[in-house]
């Protein structure tokens, strides 16, 4: 699909479950901004495969901005205000990511929601998120804000247990799911990306998901 196609879609709130909503070509003419920004982050905080409880890697490079940022190691997954591989603070949540974040956030219902944490995947095609429950914030009364940049995506939403049959959405460029209230825990997960090619992105995906921490950063 090429750049002129994305911004012909039409924006448009689509239901998606109780709680849940896919704002469809939300971004418009934003998407550059984004994604400027989201490279600024990456510099310097680059985006990197980090390691696991079980010794592995995951398979989607991460990286986060903000006041805390979502780290996995030996140990586990946390929040911690210090990037580990800089030992420095994450860089700061840029003005467009937290201004995105409270619009997309209200239009799907929760219009208190301050972030205080951008999770930045970037997928190569082949990476793929299993299917996980965002838990580890201080508090679950927060929505996700989860935003599509570049190559498309089959988004599964699954349901309260990980064995329910999950649901497959596709995602595009400008993208952006909300979820919350009783659905914030349901199992959600990214199928392996196909390659291609964006006009903005190149070979790749970038999703920045929003979330709410509160006091829990180590
Ligand atoms: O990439 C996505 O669309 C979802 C990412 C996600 O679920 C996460 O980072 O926890
Ligand atoms: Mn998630």
């Amino acid at each position: 699909m090429d750049l002129f196609a994305e911004l012909a879609r039409e924006p448009s709130v689509v239901p998606i479950d109780d709680g849940a909503v896919l704002l469809a070509a939300h971004l418009q003419h934003r998407d550059r901004a984004l994604l400027d920004a989201a490279l600024a982050v990456l510099s310097s905080a680059p985006a990197r495969h980090m390691p696991t409880r079980s010794g592995g890697r995951i398979s989607v490079a991460m990286s986060n901005c903000g006041t805390v940022g979502w780290v996995s190691d030996r140990q586990g997954y946390r929040y911690d205000a210090i990037d580990p591989d800089s030992g420095r603070p994450w860089p700061a949540m840029p003005d467009c990511f937290l201004s995105l974040a409270r619009e997309a956030a209200q239009i799907a219902g929760y219009p208190s929601f301050e972030p205080d944490v951008c999770l930045i995947n970037r997928y190569e095609p082949g990476n793929r998120l299993g299917l996980h429950q965002d838990l580890d914030e201080g508090e679950l009364e927060s929505p996700i804000v989860s935003v599509s940049l570049g190559l498309g995506a089959l988004f599964l939403w699954g349901g309260k247990l990980r064995r329910d049959t999950a649901r497959r959405i596709p995602l595009a460029h400008g993208d952006v799911m909300v979820w919350g209230g009783s659905t914030r825990l349901n199992f959600h997960g990214v199928h392996s990306i196909a390659a291609g090619h964006h006009a903005l992105t190149g070979a790749c995906r970038y999703n920045l998901t929003f979330r709410h921490c509160g006091t829990r950063a180590a």
